[in-house]
């Protein structure tokens, strides 16, 4: 029986033939299984893609293992450092280089030639008392998750930061460099300010599947028990907060997916056109990302990036003590329990209350370990 194959696979299999990383082709793979036709005619198809994903998977699985014996990252992506590693991304002279120059003590070569930085090159912005952790990837053009350019090298390591950047020249195409940007992202599984699906599903040794909140998946638990036994995973607790499409469920199995948070940077803001571009941006864009310019007056570009970044700094203190002179930082919404538990782990159990200066309603009031706190808090934990 023909198969009957849509051009869709054949883009995918383009892709699996032109990927560089296991990511890329676990992608690619798992994409070419989602769009072969499910008949008779490709049964023995789906057979051999189902086997080599299992393969690739578990090499995956390998290669990480071996990685954290070594304590290593991945090849291109960068030790992360300071409270949160945001990576630059944008097309060739965009200015990037230039950015983390004028953020950071690094010197990566600034020039008007494309693909000048060609690894990802770090750098350290302080902002008051928080360091925040620059990583210029080496430019991304139309096609560099198929190969073009340098390649989907870096875009993995844009995979690794905690945001993203995404850099856009006021000089050229603005609507053009972002759409080009999320959709290279995009295509390696890179999701930018998008939440991811509201269901885990945790392995364990025995028991079988069980599910709650079943009637919120598409296709009910016959499907959700197909997906996991496809995935060769026969024991599972899977919990499902809101409804979920088989795709999201496929996702947070495969790992492929990330999902970052993610803000604009428009440069060469000095030149005439740039403030037509901002408006242009803003009417396009501005409901999924925030939009600065290296301009930015309310307290300058440092400030904004941090505040993009959504943390907040929370100083301890003992009783009778002042409070401690560097930060721990953590993400928004962050509550006292957070905190007690970032201090030491010990403490989590033992904690019974705390009192706030900052955002309670008067200095040193006594909160519950639910209080979320707010940037600048200082914390005393009671134990
Ligand atoms: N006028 C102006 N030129 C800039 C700005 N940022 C970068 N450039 C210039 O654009 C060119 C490319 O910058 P670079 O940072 O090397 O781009 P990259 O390829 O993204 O790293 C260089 O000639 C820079 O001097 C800016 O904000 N204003
Ligand atoms: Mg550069």
């Amino acid at each position: 029986m023909p198969a009957n194959l849509p051009p869709e696979y054949f883009k995918a299999e383009e892709r699996y033939h032109q990927a560089r990383t296991l990511e890329e082709r676990i992608l690619a793979t798992e994409e070419l299984i989602r769009v072969a036709p499910k008949h008779k005619g490709t049964e023995k198809l789906l057979k051999t893609l189902k086997r080599r994903l299992a393969k690739l998977r578990s090499e995956l699985q390998e290669r990480r293992e071996r990685r954290v014996g070594r304590g290593g990252g991945p090849s291109f992506a960068v030790k992360k450092e300071g409270a949160a590693q945001v990576a630059l991304v944008g097309m060739p002279n965009s200015g990037k280089s230039w950015l983390l120059r004028k953020l950071s003590s690094a010197c990566p070569e600034v020039a008007d030639y494309p693909f000048t930085t060609r690894e990802p090159v770090p750098g350290m912005m302080q902002f008051e008392d928080v360091q925040v952790q620059l990583v210029e990837v080496p430019a991304i053009v139309e096609g560099s998750s198929l190969g073009k350019g340098l390649g989907a090298q870096p875009l993995s390591a844009a995979r690794n930061a905690d945001a993203i950047a995404l850099v856009i020249d006021a000089s050229a195409g603005a609507l053009q460099q972002v759409q080009t940007l999320v959709d290279e992202l995009g295509a390696v599984g890179i999701r930018l300010n998008q939440r991811s699906p509201k269901i885990t599903i945790q392995r364990r040794p025995t028991g079988g599947i069980e599910i709650r909140g079943v009637e919120m998946v598409e296709g009910g638990e016959a499907e959700i028990k197909r997906i996991l036994h496809d995935r060769r995973v026969p024991n599972a607790f899977v919990v499902v907060e809101e409804p979920v499409t088989r795709e999201e469920i496929e996702e947070v199995l495969g790992e492929s997916i990330v999902y970052r948070r993610a803000f604009i940077v428009l440069t060469k803001y000095n030149l005439p056109e740039a403030t037509e571009k901002l408006k242009l941006l803003e009417s396009k864009f501005g409901t999924l990302f925030r939009i600065i310019t290296i301009e930015d007056t309310g307290g300058g570009l440092k400030k904004s990036i941090y505040e993009n970044l959504d943390l907040i700094r929370v100083y301890t203190k003992r009783p009778d003590e002042g409070p401690a002179k560097r930060p721990l930082v953590l993400p928004k919404g962050s509550t006292v329990l957070q905190v007690a538990r970032a201090v030491h782990r010990d403490f989590e159990k033992s904690f019974k209350f705390a009192r706030v200066w900052g955002s309670g309603r008067f200095p040193g009031q006594q909160v519950p370990r639910t209080y979320v706190l707010h940037d600048k808090d200082i914390v005393e934990l009671h134990a």
